[in-house]
């Protein structure tokens, strides 16, 4: 074959590789198509094997047109398998991944506490009604927790089975936020309206109860404060937590710090009143304590209780949590920080 011959034929194998190669539907058939032309027993390589017999003079033509060639059918073969493995990605994602769904959650972002949810709410609502709120410390002498709040020397909750003393008779943890509200009378004005929410510790460790808990204490002082305040300020509260259709009744009780004294029982949320297993068939759940604040109390921080008279309460933030969310088995889960329990509750 003639150096032109060659070169002319080397320009065709380069157009009809380049032709064939729009037809190749997979990686397979581009190598067996670029072996068909540079392999060893390819075209373009039968080509290149008559190199040896041809004029030194034209060998240059040939060889470059013979490169060229090469060049053109590798540079094609590449564009071609880029192309068909875009297309394999682009199939896989159609496959595989659904562009529609939501995106996962971020990892990592906490919830608040469900304790801290209720505390915060049941916080609100007196605040809406007008209440202070006001913290102390949770390590507490035996005067601001117990004496100043008409406890007798020998009653059973200043007992070491109930009380986590730090030093026994002087210094303890605060078995309720009571001292919150005898440390506020000392120091501010009257008229007083707050509420004290806070941990507090009592010597008990069973499903029911756990040796630190949280509380939510209301105290309301002023002038010509009755009975008939307690009941409408207690009431409001609980139809804005538990519905406005709920039954509530106030039953006969006794604290220390509180004469008369009332215990505040809803209708059960679950049988309506009819007895199951929620209210032990009692249809009622005891919600909170309160009462009008005993006179004695009031005159221990220098409050004339001939002039003035209050009603105070207490919550316990983990009873109206068991009753918010129905199905908790005991109120240690509340405690325990299992992620999986705690991330079940949103705000
Ligand atoms: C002062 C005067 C009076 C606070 C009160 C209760 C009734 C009460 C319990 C509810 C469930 C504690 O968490 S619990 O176990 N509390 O029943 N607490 S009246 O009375 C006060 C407080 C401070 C100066």
């Amino acid at each position: 074959m003639e150096p032109r011959q060659i070169i002319e034929k080397l320009g065709q194998l380069a157009e009809r590789y380049e032709a064939e190669l729009g037809q190749a539907s997979d990686e397979q058939a581009i190598r067996a198509g670029q072996a068909a032309y540079l392999g060893n027993k390819g075209e373009v390589t039968a080509l290149q094997k008559l190199m040896k017999d041809i004029e030194p003079k034209a060998r240059k033509d040939v060889g470059r047109a013979l490169n060229q060639t090469k060049e053109r059918i590798s540079k094609a073969t590449d564009k071609a398998l880029g192309e068909i493995n875009q297309r394999r990605g682009r199939e896989y994602l159609d496959r595989h991944v659904d562009l529609t769904l939501p995106g996962r959650p971020p990892v990592g972002v906490g919830a608040m506490h469900p304790l801290s949810i209720v505390m915060y709410d049941i916080v609100d609502v007196f605040v809406s009604m007008g209440f202070d709120v006001a913290t102390g410390p949770e390590i507490e002498t035996d005067y601001y927790n117990f004496a100043a709040l008409n406890f007798p020397q020998d009653h059973p909750a200043r007992d070491m089975q109930d009380t986590l003393f730090i030093k026994e008779g002087e210094t303890l943890l605060r078995t309720h936020t009571s001292p919150v509200q005898i440390r506020t009378m000392l120091r501010r004005p009257l008229p007083i309206q707050i509420v004290a929410p806070g941990a507090v510790y009592r010597r008990d460790d069973d499903p029911t109860h756990s040796p630190m808990f949280f509380q939510i204490e209301g105290l309301l002082v002023d002038e010509g404060v009755s009975f008939a305040d307690l009941k409408g300020v207690l009431e409001a509260f609980i139809h804005e937590v538990f519905g406005k259709d709920v039954k509530l009744r106030f039953r006969p009780s006794f604290f220390p710090f509180t004469e008369p004294s009332a215990e505040v029982d809803i209708q059960c949320i679950a049988c309506k009143g009819e007895g199951c297993r929620l209210c032990s068939q009692t249809g009622w759940l005891e919600v909170l304590g309160s009462g009008m604040v005993d006179p004695n109390v009031l005159q221990e921080v220098g409050v004339d209780s001939e002039r003035y008279t209050g009603f105070a309460f207490g919550i316990g933030v983990d009873r109206i949590a068991m009753l918010r969310y129905e199905g908790i088995s005991s109120i240690k889960l509340f405690y325990e920080n299992d992620p999986r329990f705690l991330s079940s509750f949103r705000r």
